[in-house]
């Protein structure tokens, strides 16, 4: 397979593969010649998984997998409550526990094939994680830089027991974006950021897993922090779609926490670039982002596929991890914001009845053990006697 990166502001391609932008600051994408593609899986939906279709993916060496992807896709009883037909694809399933496997097995396979020995990157947690499991399997250092106090704790008990150096900085996430890229550039350390297209190039499977399973849904809905995953998703779709492998594309709908909003505020005035919200806050810790880095694709991504934005509450967030839990689906709090959202633009008529919908619950449950106990409250505690016991059931 034949690919080049360029640049989806100035359209300068690049044949070298260590870089993350262009010369003029835009964001560079993964540009696959499809004449060059020779399409060796069947969309059957059995076997599913990131590396079924490695065909598209832009990678000459052995992957460094930890048998990711292949997450299941459940009916749930909204379909009821709201009238349409929804499907929740629960990436908590992967190897860590959120969506960022997908990511990182094909860019901790590129630091490889560039012959680097360390990897790096900032994080809400679930990419420090995931970066320092895929780190470990390849045998690569792994630096890891965190806002102070503000990473859910099983996020960060993996990503220290895997192996990585974790520093946590008086600072928020737009903060330790901004230094991990300057000392990756000046240490030498592969920066696996979403900004690194080759990351999102593994992500994009979701949207292949889903063609897979059930065809095209009318929407995809997920939550957005840095906008990595929607622009991706996108991209999945669109190359299916250029391949004739589809004929339409759903609309890409992002949910957004009222207290980091920047893509939601954009949507909402039909703007192509966002203004940065400098103190973001939201019980969604892994979406506590003021400053997308991928702003800019993400924004394509949602008016090209007539999509749409919403942002909503930490208390329709909360509402809507319980709802999920009580379908036997434990995700985090973050994840559930695409419920949340999904609910909110159908209680304001902005998505049809009869729409099929594919909700994205990003990570798992367990990534945030505090935010239970705050939902839920303690266990109760008593005697170790039959009667007591009894009392409280
Ligand atoms: C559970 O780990 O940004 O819009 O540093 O962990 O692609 O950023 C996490 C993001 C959604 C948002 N759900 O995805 C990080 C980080 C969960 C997440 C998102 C994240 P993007």
């Amino acid at each position: 397979m034949e690919y080049y990166l360029r640049c989806i502001e100035c359209g300068k391609k690049y044949e070298r593969e260590d870089i993350y932008t262009c010369e003029c600051g835009g964001l560079l994408e993964v540009a696959i010649n499809f004449d060059s593609v020779e399409i060796d899986f069947r969309l059957d939906s059995n076997n599913l998984s990131v590396w079924k279709y490695r065909c598209l993916l832009p990678i000459k060496t052995e992957p460094v997998s930890l048998k990711e992807g292949g997450t299941p896709l459940y009916h749930t009883r909204l379909e009821e409550e709201l009238e349409c037909g929804i499907y929740v694809k629960h990436e908590g399933a992967n190897p860590s526990g959120s969506f960022k496997d997908r990511g990182m097995t094909v860019g901790v396979t590129k630091a490889i094939e560039l012959g680097k020995k360390a990897v790096a990157c900032a994080s809400t947690g679930n990419t420090s994680a995931s970066m320092a499991m895929y780190a470990a399997k390849a045998g690569l250092k792994a630096y890891v830089l965190l806002p102070a106090g503000k990473v859910a704790l099983g996020k960060v008990a993996q990503a220290l027991m895997h192996g990585a150096r974790v520093i946590g900085i008086r600072g928020n996430f737009d903060e330790a974006l901004a230094l991990v890229r300057q000392i990756s550039e000046e240490e030498g350390f592969y920066l696996l950021n979403s900004v690194n297209p080759f990351r999102l190039e593994g992500q994009k499977t979701i949207a292949y897993e889903i063609v897979d399973e059930i065809g095209v849904p009318d929407r995809v809905v997920l939550p957005v922090g840095n906008a990595g995953n929607i622009s991706a998703i996108y991209k999945g779709f669109r190359e299916l779609k250029e391949l004739g492998l589809i004929d339409s594309i759903p609309k890409m709908t992002g949910v957004q926490a009222e207290g980091a909003n920047p893509i939601y505020r954009a949507v909402k005035c039909g703007k192509e670039a966002i203004d940065p919200v400098m103190n973001p806050e939201t019980v969604a810790t892994a979406i506590r982002i003021g400053q997308p880095v991928n702003a800019r694709k993400a924004l394509r991504a949602i008016y090209e596929s007539n999509g749409t934005a919403v942002q909503v509450s930490d208390d329709e967030i909360i509402q809507a991890q319980k709802d999920l839990a009580r379908e036997g689906i434990g995700v985090e709090p973050a994840s559930a914001a695409s419920v949340a959202g999904l609910r909110k633009l159908m209680a304001e008529g902005v998505i049809e009845r009869d729409e099929v919908i594919v909700c994205i619950t990003t990570g798992h449950l367990l990534k945030d053990p505090e935010a239970v106990i705050r939902a839920c409250g303690k266990p109760v505690e008593v005697d170790a006697s039959l009667e007591a016991i009894k009392e409280v059931l």
